[in-house]
């Protein structure tokens, strides 16, 4: 019999994957697959099943092949998990439905239970090894989650999107771009590090949660990741693809568009010259012959000084189809991000707007594009903040592939020092009619295929993880990589759902432990948006390292706010009618909304609308006594939060209770900091008193 192998690989925080709830069911006692069905992929799913198991009934299952000889077969008698493909030999008949074979997908699987011997035999049933792997996972989130969930499993998953991936912004010296969780897992000392333990207990993690494709190096893109795609790491590359690929994950890497200069010793990277696409190819040969399945290229071009077509008076649609033009023969892929702006635009001049930029650069272009590119489109047109309106240009170019980056590394919404839930931000985005197509053209629907009939798309975001040795940094911090996991498989998934998921798996089902962290989660985002950022206003940090507050902190100059606030008021006016016009990128009925003050809503009328202090909000209030008020809420809520978590202290293992009590500390003093610093600032800049009195510098 084939050597399945032992979990866990490191000793790094298990996250949600600690099988701690103990379960008896019969059909828990064995694992029965087919030899034909062994490959890789499977064997990581009985890998994980059989460790589940162990922890979960403190007894190894046994494992056993449909072919076993006649001595053995008595355990095909009882009651056991068996993982099978669907057009397996020997699969009962009941299981040989029309139902599977034409509505399971490839990345599809179906959970089924039959009574069989003193219980119940559960089918985990895919058409694929990676199905099975999927079904594996779930079928253990059910015994972890649910109360009674052990009988009679009915359950048929295909995920909504074809990409469900992770970007990593890691650079080879070991550092990570926005990293707030320690040290690169894959590099050190600019080479790939030499435990590949983190590496294994992550792919697990992600596989977990069906996420198939991972770009492992930083989209800013430095001298030594440019060799990434050289003799020198190819073969380090595939190593860590190999890993990703047992658990179904497929392996990209972030390219630098200047490659040909930089290592093929041309002086140009003009995507029109034939010699830079002869260089391409010639390189996605040399890939491809190292990595057979490599997925393809993530492009960051023409951004915060990456260079890009641009440079040779080239659009970005002749910039990317030359890449896939390299990629093609291998059935690659090219994703190109539409974070297209001039960083160096002149603020004072009112009619240029970075929200605009990667509307106006990428809208024209639409049909332009090889099948094999897919735009990467940031889920707001400026920059993950805490909250700005929904990127137009998503759901604007039915003719081109599209797919949405979100960020789960907290750059904007507290370095995961703070804690900030963003499933429920996430919701609000997919669940956000674009109108594209008429109504119910929402976001999720956009992205994940179903709107236009794209041949790539999907969602996208980059990591929180690292090195520290509960991956995340802030252990809740996890809650929100399960979370976008589980929401790329199924956008559908209520935020309360994940929740429970999340805290079942991680810390248990004590009700008055699942209550307190539901609560504290679900709360997050706005107590953090309280005192950090009214109305939509965003981006009052720290320049450089974003943390902090810091009301002026603009980015590239002295001169330039992102808000536009003087003596009168505040806010940036986007509008049609007088404005930057980034109104007009919306379909009619967004646009319409947004454009009049009256339809606008609150939570966004500083992003569209530049109003005095005095105006009134939906809310009654004014927006300056609005500023005051939700800063001294935010400070309380942040208290409230620490409340909660001191009430589970004695129900939480000392390590993870005590290391998110310091987290809640910190957030504590430094929200204070964002209330007096932001309270202090719009009092000194608009003259008009607190109507409650209270201190605020
Ligand atoms: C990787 C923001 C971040 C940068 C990041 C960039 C991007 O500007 O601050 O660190 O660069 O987004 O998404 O490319």
């Amino acid at each position: 019999m084939t050597e399945i192998g032992q979990l866990p690989y490191s000793s790094a925080d298990r996250g949600w994957l600690r099988y701690e709830k103990k379960c008896s069911a019969p059909y828990l006692s064995g694992i029965v697959y087919h030899d034909s069905n062994l490959g890789e992929v499977t064997q990581a799913a009985i890998r994980e099943l059989r460790y589940a198991i162990s922890q979960m009934t403190g007894t190894e299952p046994t494992l056993t092949t449909t072919s076993v000889n006649s001595s053995e077969k008595s355990s095909l008698h009882n009651p056991h998990i068996r993982l099978a493909l669907i057009d397996e030999e020997g699969l009962p008949e009941v299981l040989q439905t029309k139902l599977l074979a034409e509505q399971l997908e490839e990345e599809g699987f179906a959970l089924k239970s039959f009574p069989q011997g003193e219980g119940e035999t559960v089918y985990i049933l895919g058409k694929t090894e990676k199905g099975l792997l999927y079904g594996t996972f779930h079928l253990l989130r059910i015994l972890q989650t649910e109360e009674d969930a052990l009988t009679e499993l009915d359950v048929f998953e295909n995920p909504k999107n074809r990409l469900r991936m992770m970007n990593h912004w890691d650079n080879m010296d070991g550092s990570i771009e926005r990293g707030y969780a320690g040290q690169s897992i894959f590099f050190k000392d600019n080479r790939f590090v030499e435990n590949d333990e983190r590496i294994r207990d992550y792919a697990r993690m992600m596989a977990s949660l069906g996420i198939n494709g991972i770009s492992i190096n930083n989209v800013n893109v430095h001298e030594v990741e440019t060799r990434l795609i050289t003799s020198e790491f190819l073969p380090d590359v595939e190593k860590v693809a190999a890993i990703f690929r047992s658990y179904g994950i497929t392996m990209y890497l972030s390219v630098n568009y200047a490659s040909p200069i930089q290592l093929g010793g041309l002086e140009t990277a003009d995507p029109l010259d034939t010699r830079v696409g002869a260089w391409w190819k010639a390189k996605a040969e040399e890939v491809y012959s190292v990595i057979p399945d490599f997925g393809g290229f993530v492009v960051k071009a023409d951004s915060e000084h990456r260079p890009g077509p641009f440079t040779y008076g080239r659009t970005h649609a002749e910039g990317s189809n030359m890449l896939a033009e390299a990629l093609e023969p291998y059935g690659g892929i090219v994703i190109w991000r539409c974070f297209v702006y001039n960083c160096l635009q002149d603020w004072r001049d009112r009619t240029t707007d970075r929200a605009r930029a990667a509307y106006d650069h990428f809208k024209p272009l639409d049909g332009q594009f090889k099948e094999n590119v897919i735009l990467q489109i940031k889920n707001g047109p400026m920059d993950f903040q805490v909250r700005e309106g929904v990127s137009p240009l998503i759901g604007a170019m039915p003719h081109t592939n599209q797919m949405l980056e979100f960020q789960i590394t907290q750059e904007y919404t507290g370095q995961q020092k703070h804690l900030c839930y963003l499933i429920p931000q996430w919701k609000e985005i997919l669940d956000f009619d674009t109108y594209a197509h008429g109504t119910h053209s929402e976001i999720k629907r956009v992205v994940s295929g179903e709107l236009f009939p794209y041949a790539y798309s999907g969602i996208t975001a980059v990591i929180n993880v690292g090195d520290d040795e509960n991956w995340t940094g802030h252990t809740l911090a996890q809650a929100n990589l399960y979370g976008y996991g589980r929401l790329t498989w199924n956008p559908d998934l209520s935020e309360e759902q994940i929740t429970a998921e999340w805290i079942h798996q991680t810390f248990g089902t004590e009700p008055d432990v699942v209550d307190h962290i539901s609560s504290m989660l679900a709360d997050s985002w706005e107590i953090y948006e309280n005192y950090t950022s009214p109305l939509g206003v965003g981006w009052m940090v720290n320049p450089g390292h974003h943390y902090g507050p810091n009301v002026d902190g603009y980015e590239y100059s002295v001169w330039g706010t992102y808000h536009f606030a003087d003596c009168e008021g505040i806010g940036v006016n986007r509008t049609v009618k007088d404005g930057t016009g980034y109104v007009g990128q919306y379909f009619p009925e967004n646009a319409e909304r947004y454009e009049s003050l009256v339809t606008c809503p609150d939570k966004l009328l500083l992003f569209f609308h530049h109003v005095p202090y005095t105006h009134k909000l939906h809310s009654g209030s004014t927006v300056i006594q609005h500023i005051y008020d939700t800063h001294f809420a935010g400070v309380e809520g942040v208290n409230s939060l620490i409340q909660n978590w001191s009430s589970l202290e004695g129900k939480i293992d000392d390590k993870r209770y005590s290391g998110v009590m310091a987290r809640l500390k910190h957030q504590y003093e430094h929200a204070k900091e964002w209330r007096d610093i932001i309270n202090t600032y719009f009092y000194r800049k608009s003259g008009i008193a607190d109507e409650l009195s209270r201190t605020i510098y």
